[in-house]
């Protein structure tokens, strides 16, 4: 196996090294700092760098990536046990699929090669190595680089410096992520009091699809009692689009304008098992809308408030645009448009930064298709898969 292992004072000098030994086809695998001979006080600190040849790196990275699928599809095995076929499918995909993927692999390799070189590699990956390529794929996920530092730092703190094995890595930083979200469905409560939900968030997020998905479901499949509710007297043709989804289902779609319509409507659907109510799109940094939104919703303590939020939305407006809601104390989050993004990971740096639940996501335009109630593994696995 064309694998070598260089021990030099930094690594820079590795690194020459190793390209006079296997040219411009050299791979780095690892780098290591070795602690100081502790017989010698002024000593100095060498570094080890394990390199290869690129078809080397190809096996050795393969085997890796595998290994944090094959924890993904362990930590989902009930969702795959239900899509026979579509685990069939994809892994006869897979073998089209390998040389694609070690393409990537290649490219993941070569990017943090160069934060190496400028000295941007966290202190975990010189003690475990192996936890390179799942370091590597969460970043990519788009959990901020902060936060998937201090998952696999949690994760990498109670391990001796002995190597773990990518595996044991995996199991435990997925865990450590798996704890850190919480799930909630508003409507799965077994006492007969009414729930009444109010979806709220930022425009075009998908809050009247998100209704009109969970309408379909409580009421068709759940064949619970449903009334809706729309407040969005802001925008032209927004009551008509719920009232249009509502009439197909054949429910009650009332409007309200003001805090009494409101009250009068939430009166007049008390007999609904479930209400759900249906806000106007605000843009966050508009103060008085949010205001005035805030003054309708106020002082309904039988109103439970759930935040809306597109997952393709830039973390730092995400961040900002929930802060801004948060005067309407939302219960849950809904997180929605997972299908049109690959950086779903933003939605675990969210999660943490209020501690929210999630409620429900969802992956697509179809009603009432495109919706699942929020599951922590099957969560993870749709933002930790490519
Ligand atoms: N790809 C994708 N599109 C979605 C999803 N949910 C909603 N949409 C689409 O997003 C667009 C806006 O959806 P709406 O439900 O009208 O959004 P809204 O939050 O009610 O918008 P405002 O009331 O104007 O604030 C529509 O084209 C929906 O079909 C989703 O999960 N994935
Ligand atoms: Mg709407």
């Amino acid at each position: 196996m064309a694998i070598k292992r260089y021990k030099a004072k930094s690594i820079q000098e590795a690194i020459r090294r190793i390209k006079e030994d296997f040219g411009p086809d050299a791979m780095i695998l690892s780098t290591r700092r070795l602690p100081k001979d502790p017989r010698n006080p002024y000593g100095k600190d060498f570094f080890e760098v394990t390199a290869a040849l690129k078809n080397e790196t190809e096996y050795i990275a393969l085997k890796e990536t595998h290994c944090i699928d094959e924890s993904l599809d362990k930590l989902g095995h009930h969702v795959e046990m239900q899509k026979p076929a579509a685990e069939k499918a994809r892994r006869a995909l897979l073998g089209e699929g390998l040389q694609a993927l070690s393409a990537e692999l290649f490219s993941i390799r070569e990017m943090l090669f160069l934060i190496d070189q400028t000295g941007g590699l966290p202190e975990f990956l010189h003690r475990f190595p192996e936890s390179l390529n799942l370091y590597a794929r969460l970043v990519k996920s788009g959990i901020s680089s902060r936060l998937a530092q201090i998952f696999m730092k949690r994760a990498l703190d109670t391990l001796s410096d002995r190597p773990a094995g990518a595996e044991h890595i995996t199991k435990r930083v997925l865990n450590e992520i798996l704890s850190s979200i919480s799930v909630l469905d508003p409507f799965s409560s077994h006492n007969n009091k009414q729930q009444v939900a109010a979806f709220i968030g930022p425009t075009g997020v998908g809050k009247t699809t998100t209704i009109a998905k969970l309408a379909a479901i409580l009421s068709l499949q759940q064949k619970k009692t449903i009334g809706i509710i729309s407040v969005d007297s802001y925008r032209i043709g927004a009551v008509d689009q719920l009232r249009t989804y509502a009439g197909i289902m054949g429910l009650p779609c009332l409007s309200a304008f003001s805090r009494q319509d409101l009250q009068k409507a939430v009166k007049q659907l008390q007999h609904k098992e479930i209400v759900l109510i249906d806000t106007a799109g605000q843009s966050h940094l508009d103060k008085d809308r949010m205001k005035a939104l805030s003054r309708l919703m106020k002082g309904q303590p039988a109103i439970s408030n759930h935040l809306v939020l597109s997952a393709t939305t830039e973390r730092g407006d995400m961040k900002e645009a929930a802060e801004n809601f948060s005067i309407l104390n939302p219960r849950t989050y809904v997180f929605t448009k997972l299908d049109e993004t690959r950086r779903r990971g933003t939605i675990i740096d969210q999660v943490l930064e209020f501690k929210l639940p999630v409620s429900f996501i969802t992956d697509g335009q179809r009603v009432p298709e495109d919706i699942q109630a929020a599951n922590k593994e099957s969560l993870l696995r749709l933002i930790l898969r490519r």
